[in-house]
């Protein structure tokens, strides 16, 4: 069997994980000879995220600080040194479907990375505001206008990685930019991409993202990442995920 790792970030999501964690598909993942391994990465959960994240047999670890970037590339480089083949990244607020990671992970034969495509997906009616939509669309144009890489959902939560692409990415990103610093290394890299149409839906619990500071901020990430291509701590050779 190979393995793969489903890497979650948490921050007071017990409800929503309760809900994520019993629909991730290991029986049909074990079909297509995949053995799952769930890793959560928290940042400060002041509710029962980590007990419901024992009571599925996950793997809990605590991020120093806060951001969902800084939890992304801590559960990166744990997936580095670990014996999975593949890594699987999703939102733990319900609004991806566990179900979606089969069809997904098998694109992987012909990629290095598979990006969850809610725009041209299937978008609940009250999953997303009308302000998201139209920054979620006007962040991806201005993506693959200042990159020339294809991309159809900038900000989408719901990837699937190679060992190989995990290894190549440089990306130093706190908070929600980390998409969209993932997308610019991607193109960077010149890793192959796919886009795969998924549903999205509501959240459960409190959203975490402020749009117009967070929208603000991916756009600077966008800006900032053709002028000085890779970050500074991959610069100065302190490795490609650097943590502090
Ligand atoms: N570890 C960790 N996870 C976080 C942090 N902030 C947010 N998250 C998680 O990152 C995921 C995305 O956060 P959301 O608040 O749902 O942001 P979003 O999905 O971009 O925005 P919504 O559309 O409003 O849901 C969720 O699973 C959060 O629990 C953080 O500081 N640390
Ligand atoms: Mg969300």
């Amino acid at each position: 069997m190979k393995q793969v790792m489903i890497l979650l970030p948490t921050l007071d999501e017990a409800e929503g994980l309760a809900k994520v964690l019993p629909r991730i598909p290991h029986e049909h993942l074990a079909r297509k000879g995949w053995e799952a391994t769930i890793l959560i990465v928290d940042g400060g959960s002041q509710d029962s995220t980590e007990e419901v994240s024992k009571q599925f047999n996950c793997t809990f670890i605590n991020q120093q600080g806060r951001g969902k970037g800084a939890a992304m590339r801590l559960g990166f480089l744990h997936f580095l040194k670990s014996e999975c083949e593949a890594l699987v990244m999703l939102d733990s607020d319900g609004t991806y479907h566990p179900e979606e990671m089969v069809r997904m992970l098998s694109k992987l034969k012909h990629a290095d990375v598979v990006v969850g495509d809610r725009l041209r997906g299937d978008i609940d009616p009250d999953a997303m505001t009308r302000t998201n939509y139209f920054g979620n669309h006007l962040l991806t144009w201005i993506a693959v206008m200042l990159y020339g890489t294809p991309i159809n959902d900038l900000c989408s939560g719901y990837w699937v990685f190679s060992k190989f692409a995990i290894s190549r990415l440089k990306l130093n990103s706190i908070r929600f930019e980390i998409e969209a610093e993932m997308y610019t290394s991607c193109a960077l890299e010149e890793l192959e991409m796919v886009h795969v149409p998924i549903r999205y839906s509501k959240r459960l619990g409190e959203a975490k993202l402020g749009s117009v500071k967070d929208g603000w901020n991916i756009f600077r990430k966008l800006l900032i990442r053709r002028i000085f291509r890779t970050p500074i701590e991959a610069q100065r050779g302190e490795g490609n995920l650097t943590i502090r």
